[in-house]
């Protein structure tokens, strides 16, 4: 299978988990919003999930945690990477396929069979895992702990080994991709940010799966070969069990140490995206191209020593949380200037207003609310008390939850005519945006205040308590805003089918953009361009450049055809074309005194 045809694949499978991921929270808000009242239909479409009317608290648990396990590594690691970076990278620096296709292609049914087996839990008697995406022991050690200590644990830790081995393949191969296959004059930094993110999304998964793959094993000799990696002193139904010397903690440790890098692995490839759609859109050179490369770098090398700030209430040395602190503060600073730089991207442009960039515009705009309060939880002081409340439940759906996704939905609607030859319809894509972007921020915005009062999360019904009663008519707001979001993803649904069935053809390079990929014909074909792959002159963001004749210059166009509007650095790695700009300006000034000045 071709690339472009696996990023399909990627892309379909994808979007279908994110349905059901969707409906998952469609279905445990309800229980949120009307935690007393009885929904016949619910025993109806669940069975014994829902005896009477009502959700069993049980299956409460298992819906929290199969949609953050869906979310976070089926729609926004393997959807989102698995998408464009076998989409693009080919593509994008020139070569006619990935540097090993067959692995390729095993990394997407692997992906597809974790898919299935996480999914198939849901038909096993005692329900999916529970316990929070995180799988913390003990309830994911004993067997017997609660029904979604069982059968569906086993299944999710099965799935999530395939998960693993799939993201190596693929990772592995984007990697060897980008370092051994580009095309003449493709250069490390004549790259588009895109692949510079997907590059250093691959590296970071390659350095942090593993651990977790560790971490899973050591959790099914717990299971099923009676070891203690992570137990010690643990009673069952008033019976001491035999397990000794082990640590839940060491879980936690190995868990965050892929757990945090993998929430860079969700949001730095919809950085990536989001740069390109945005410098494309405002017709103007991205703003610090080199400084947004290097603070991926940086974001890609901090971000393996601060898993610690998920474990202040761990009862960690106070020293150790200080130093996981301050890392973890340094690491807003690279956030900080990719957040200055869209912005100045963005300043005086002549923006085109695509659905692609509203959603590129929605993607900064949630990382920028989002991130401000990881600047908050990274205080040990206040983490300490925000600690698994909705003030963390908003964090990170802002971060992840909205602008991974507003990410994924700008490349969607960027690459879908590279992707299937077809426009999208622009009016849907409108509707679609302003309904999620209102829609996103109404559900996780008030979520801030709820962790603030105490509100902790994942818990089935909080209005037990009497101090938290007074949510419940934001918890109800929260759930109608919820489920309009989701409607409004049916816009998006209908006009992605529709497009790629009856959607207007489109043209070669519909966005006028400089990129590779938009040198490929229309039409797949296998090995992405019919004879020889074109060659890279100049860097990917040379829009509107004064002097120029049109608002973009293609790469694959030499200086020497654009000589009105070349500067002296457009020839610093080629000194002999320095020459022959001075021939060309000496030539102008000639021109100047000929002509007779007016007045
Ligand atoms: C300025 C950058 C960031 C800082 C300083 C930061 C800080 C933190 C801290 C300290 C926590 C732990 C809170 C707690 O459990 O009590 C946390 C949780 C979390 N953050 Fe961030 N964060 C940042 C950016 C991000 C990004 C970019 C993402 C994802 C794309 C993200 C996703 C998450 C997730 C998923 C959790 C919750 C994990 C869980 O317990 O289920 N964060 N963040
Ligand atoms: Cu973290």
């Amino acid at each position: 299978m071709d690339h472009k045809m696996i990023a399909k694949q990627f892309l379909i499978t994808g979007i279908t988990m994110a349905v059901i991921a969707m409906i998952l929270s469609i279905l445990f808000r309800i229980q949120l919003a009307y935690p007393d009242k009885t929904f016949p239909l619910l025993t109806t479409l669940l069975g014994h999930f829902a005896p009477n009317g009502r959700i069993s608290t049980e299956f409460y648990l298992s819906l929290v945690t199969i949609h953050g396990t869906i979310m976070v590594f089926f729609v926004l690691t393997a959807g989102l990477s698995g998408t464009f970076a076998n989409l693009l990278i080919p593509l994008q620096i020139g070569a006619r396929d990935m540097a090993s296709p067959f692995m390729n292609m095993l990394s997407y049914w692997f992906f597809f069979m974790a898919s299935v087996i996480m999914l198939s839990s849901f038909f096993v008697q005692s329900g999916p895992a529970s316990g929070g995406w995180t799988i913390y022991p003990p309830l994911s050690a004993l067997p017997k702990a609660m029904p979604g200590s069982g059968e569906g644990m086993t299944l999710w830790l099965i799935s999530m080994v395939l998960f693993v081995a799939s993201s190596l393949m693929g990772g592995i191969n984007y990697v060897s991709t980008v370092l051994n296959m580009r095309t003449k004059g493709m250069d490390l930094w004549k790259m588009p940010l895109t692949i510079w993110a997907l590059f250093l999304t691959a590296i970071l998964g390659i350095l942090a799966f593993p651990v977790l793959v560790a971490g899973v094993v050591l959790l099914i000799f717990d299971r099923s070969f009676g070891t203690s990696f992570y137990l010690s002193d643990i009673v069952l139904n008033g019976v001491q069990q035999p397990y000794e010397g082990g640590s839940p903690i060491l879980f936690q440790h190995l868990f965050w140490f892929l757990g945090h890098p993998e929430v860079y692995i969700v949001i730095m490839p919809a950085m990536g995206i989001s740069s390109e759609v945005m410098s494309v859109n405002s017709r103007k050179p991205i703003f610090g191209y080199h400084a947004m490369v290097y603070s991926l770098i940086g974001i890609t090398v901090l971000s393996f020593i601060v898993w610690g700030h998920h474990m202040f209430v761990t009862g960690m040395n106070p020293f150790l949380g200080g130093v996981f602190m301050i890392t973890t503060l340094i690491i807003a600073v690279p956030s900080a200037v990719k957040t200055f730089n869209w912005l100045a991207t963005l300043w005086r442009g002549n923006i085109r207003f695509t659905p692609a960039m509203l959603f590129a515009i929605g993607m900064v705009s949630f990382f920028i609310s989002g991130g401000l309060t990881g600047i908050f939880l990274g205080n040990a002081a206040l983490d300490i008390n925000l600690h698994d409340t909705y003030f963390v439940v908003a964090h990170f759906h802002l971060v992840m939850g909205s602008a991974a996704i507003f990410g994924m939905l700008a490349g969607v609607y960027h690459w879908f005519p590279k992707m299937f030859g077809k426009l999208m319809d622009e009016k849907l894509g409108y509707l679609h945006f302003w309904l999620t972007f209102i829609g996103a921020y109404l559900v996780f915005f008030p979520m801030h205040f709820m962790g603030l009062d105490g509100v902790p999360r994942r818990y089935y019904a909080f209005t037990e308590f009497a101090s938290m009663q007074k949510w419940l008519t934001i918890n109800t707001f929260i759930t109608w805003a919820a489920i309009m979001a989701a409607l409004a993803q049916v816009a998006f649904i209908y006009n992605f089918i529709v497009s790629i069935f009856a959607g207007k053809k489109t043209t070669q390079n519909p966005w006028q953009s400089n990129t590779l990929e938009w040198t490929a014909p229309v039409e797949h074909i296998h090995g992405n361009w019919p004879g020889e792959i074109p060659t890279v002159y100049r860097w990917p963001y040379d829009y509107s450049k004064p002097g120029a004749e049109e608002d973009f210059i293609p790469q694959t166009v030499p200086f020497s055809q654009t000589m009105s509007s070349n500067l002296p650095h457009d020839f610093e790695d080629n000194p002999a074309g320095m020459d022959e700009l001075n021939k060309f300006n000496d030539k102008l000034k000639a021109n100047d005194s000929e002509t007779p000045k007016e007045s």
